[in-house]
């Protein structure tokens, strides 16, 4: 399999660590971001979406958008499982995915800060305040929606909502959120960050890191 990746995209982070965590051997193909290469003909063919990730499998089928990936990554290498496998626990950790997958990482995306700033106007400061908003009140909801007294967000095991939590941490250190109501997360990002698999697929262990 190919993964089409970009050392610092959380999404790419929440992907890389779920295919190392099941032990699957994947070649990677770095798209960078700031120069645009997402935007080029080339990759706009094989993902519409102008984003990574993108997964190619070995009979040439292309899957996009990072959590249908990360579900066909569950359904089809379902050892060591990343999301439990009754109906309601399962929807309760997808509701928690979501509120970093769909409420933070779409208005603090690349594209999005680029129109803020190159289109309507605004200055980078802004720009930062505006993303340690979106990080602060998702997270505020992801904290509510996890289990209170687990070593990972909801269990023994590290899961789904724990990979998409490494990868939105790493941007909220970048940008200097405010941990201080966070301290629940960032305990568990400590303890994901402890598993090899999760070491493997953080952005600075990656082959374009800058
Ligand atoms: N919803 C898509 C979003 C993919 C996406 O946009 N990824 C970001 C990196 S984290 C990206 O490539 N952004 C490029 C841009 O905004 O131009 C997913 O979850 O895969």
């Amino acid at each position: 399999m190919k993964l089409y990746s970009y050392w610092r995209s959380t999404t790419s982070v929440r992907v890389r660590i779920a295919m190392n965590l099941k032990g699957l051997d994947y070649e990677l193909e770095t798209i960078n971001l700031p120069k645009g290469e997402q935007r080029e003909d080339g990759y706009a063919a094989i993902n519409p979406i102008k984003g990574v990730p993108a997964l190619v499998l070995d009979d040439g089928t292309v899957l996009t958008q990072s959590m249908a990936i990360l579900t066909w990554l569950e359904t089809t290498y379902p050892d060591p499982a990343l999301l439990p496998a009754d109906p309601v626990a399962r929807a309760q950790v997808e509701a928690a995915c979501h509120a970093i997958a769909l409420d933070i990482h779409p208005v603090n995306n690349l594209k999005v800060l680029g129109y803020l700033k190159g289109v309507l106007g605004h200055s980078q400061e802004e720009t930062v305040t505006w993303m340690n908003h979106w990080m602060h009140e998702g997270f505020t909801a992801f904290q509510s929606l996890i289990r209170k007294d687990t070593p990972f967000c909801f269990g023994d095991e590290i899961g789904l909502a724990d990979l998409c939590l490494v990868g939105q941490m790493v941007n909220a250190k970048r940008w200097g959120l405010d941990l201080g109501p966070f301290g629940r997360l960032e305990e568990i990002d400590m303890r994901c960050r402890e598993i090899e698999a999760v070491q493997k697929g953080l952005p600075e262990a990656q082959p374009d890191a800058q």
